[in-house]
This record gives C-alpha cells, structure tokens and sequence, in this order.
C-alpha cells in the first residue's frame, strides 16, 4: 500500500473560536500549528481563514499572510479552501487562487449543508476550476455525496477536468452522505481509474473513516475543521488528531507520508525550498 497522506484541516468556517481554545485561525497561530501537525505526520495543510476577531474571510491579503507563515515554518503541501464559508461569493471563495499554492479543493456539486445550502452549480465549478488552470492549481476533488462523482465525470466531458485526480469524501454532513464504511466501499468503487482518494468524517465519525482508509489503501483528513473532540467531552488538539492516525497507521504496517512523498504520489513539484 502506498505511504498514508494524512490532511490536517485545522481551521473550519463553521467552527468557531468561542467552541475551543484550540483553534489556530490567525497566521501566526496557523505557523505554530504547521509545525505541530508536521512533527505529527501530516503532509498536507487545508486552508481556511478567519480574521483576528475570529470572523471567516477570504480576503487575499489574509490568505497571503497565512500561506507565508505555513511555509516559514514547515514543507507542507498548502491547499486552499475555494468552499469557503456558507454566504461567500463564487468569485470570493476563488480569489485566493492567484496566491497560487499547490492545491486547492473543489466541491463537485451543491449540497444540504445544514439547514443552509452550499452551493456549486455547473457555473460555479466551471468558474472556480477555469480559475485553478489559469494559476496551476491543482484541485482535489470534494465529494460530499455520491452524484457529485457524476458532476466530476461531467465536468471532464467538457473538457474542464482529466482523470485521475485527487478526491476526497466528506462523509457525514447533515444534508450530504453518511459516513458509513458501505458507503465508503460504494464511492470508491466507482472512481475513475487511476484516482487517489481521502476520507474526512465529520465529528464523532472522523476516526472510524480514517480507521477504514488506512485498511483500504485509501488516504486520511483529520482536524478540528471536522472534529472538535478527540474523545467524548474531551476537546482536541490539531496535532494530537493527527498524531492518532499516524501511531495506528504504523501499528497496522502503514508507513506515513512526508509531504514530499506525498507530492511524489499525487504527481506534485518538489518543493525547491523546505
Ligand atoms: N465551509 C463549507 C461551506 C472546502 O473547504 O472546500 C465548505 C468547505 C469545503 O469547507
Ligand atoms: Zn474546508
């Protein structure tokens, strides 16, 4: 089985600083939490911003300094939010793109999020996923139910996307897909060959998903992003979240990625400077 690529998403745009004192939501409180995710085996950082009075943005100037203090403090692969947070603008949400980092997701389809709507129209994704080619920008592909892997497969008829890709499952929002290991099963039967894939569970459901694809060969996305807790009533830490699935993956035989392996498997650049 290939090296396990653990995503930390440590910063969420539903959950908020009043929720934990853990959340790392200013740039230098993002360096400090690079660092510590890092040391725990994460290879890849998923990027969300807030201001420092703990508002969500998607301001350029924000994103700017958050990915400067990443990559001062670690070789992370960066990867951009263009979901954003519920009440963003599709151009908002893509601004953050001409910052170039090596990644950046795309959500494949609108979803029940909650009692709101997270919407991503045909246009939307077009508009987004025009934006990642102009700055080379490599998507990974959000699945939040099983049509959006229809939405993908369309969107590379037009021309817009080639497979394999990335992808990874968010399994268990309120309006999207459960996270259920059959259902797990089900989305990655039916990817197009060649694709990597990750699961992120949310809540109470992150460790079983991430149990489950270090089993099946598959890639792992921990973080407060979709979990606050490591145990029943017990708040977590980003890296202690990640550090749990590296500890696992290696008891079960899996070694873990470094961000450069990481980059090797997803057919990423080496990063020039660490
Ligand atoms: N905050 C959600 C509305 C992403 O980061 O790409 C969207 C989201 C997905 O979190
Ligand atoms: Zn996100």
């Amino acid at each position: 089985m290939q090296p396990l690529i653990i995503t930390c998403a440590p910063v969420g745009a539903e959950v908020t600083p009043d929720q934990t004192p853990y959340l790392p939501y200013t740039p230098a409180k993002l360096a400090e939490t690079a660092g510590a995710i890092r040391a725990a085996g994460a290879s890849i950082v998923h990027v969300h911003c807030r201001t420092d009075e703990g508002k969500n943005t998607h301001d350029v100037v924000r994103f700017k300094a958050a990915y400067d203090a990443i990559r001062g403090a670690s070789d992370l692969i960066v990867q951009f939010s263009t979901g954003g947070a519920i009440g963003m603008t599709p151009e908002e949400r893509a601004s953050v793109l001409e910052l170039r980092p090596e990644m950046a997701t795309l959500t494949c389809g609108t979803v029940n999020f909650g009692d709101d709507i997270f919407e991503n129209s045909f246009p939307i994704m077009r508009g987004i996923l025009a934006k990642m080619h102009l700055h080379h920008v490599r998507p990974e592909l959000e699945i939040f139910d099983k049509g959006h892997l229809a939405n993908a497969r369309r969107l590379a008829k037009e021309g817009l996307l080639t497979f394999p890709q990335h992808v990874d499952f968010v399994l268990g929002v309120p309006g999207g897909l459960d996270a259920s290991v059959p259902n797990l099963c089900d989305l990655v039967g039916d990817l197009p060959e060649g694709c990597t894939w990750s699961v992120a569970g949310i809540g109470r459901a992150q460790l079983p998903m991430a149990l489950a694809a270090i089993a099946m060969g598959g890639h792992v996305r921990v973080g407060l992003e979709d979990n606050l807790y490591y145990s029943k009533g017990r708040l977590a830490r980003n890296e202690e979240l990640v550090e749990r699935v590296a500890r696992i993956a290696r008891e079960a035989g899996r070694p873990v990625a470094t961000p450069d392996e990481a980059r090797e498997i997803l057919g990423l650049t080496k990063l020039a400077v660490a």
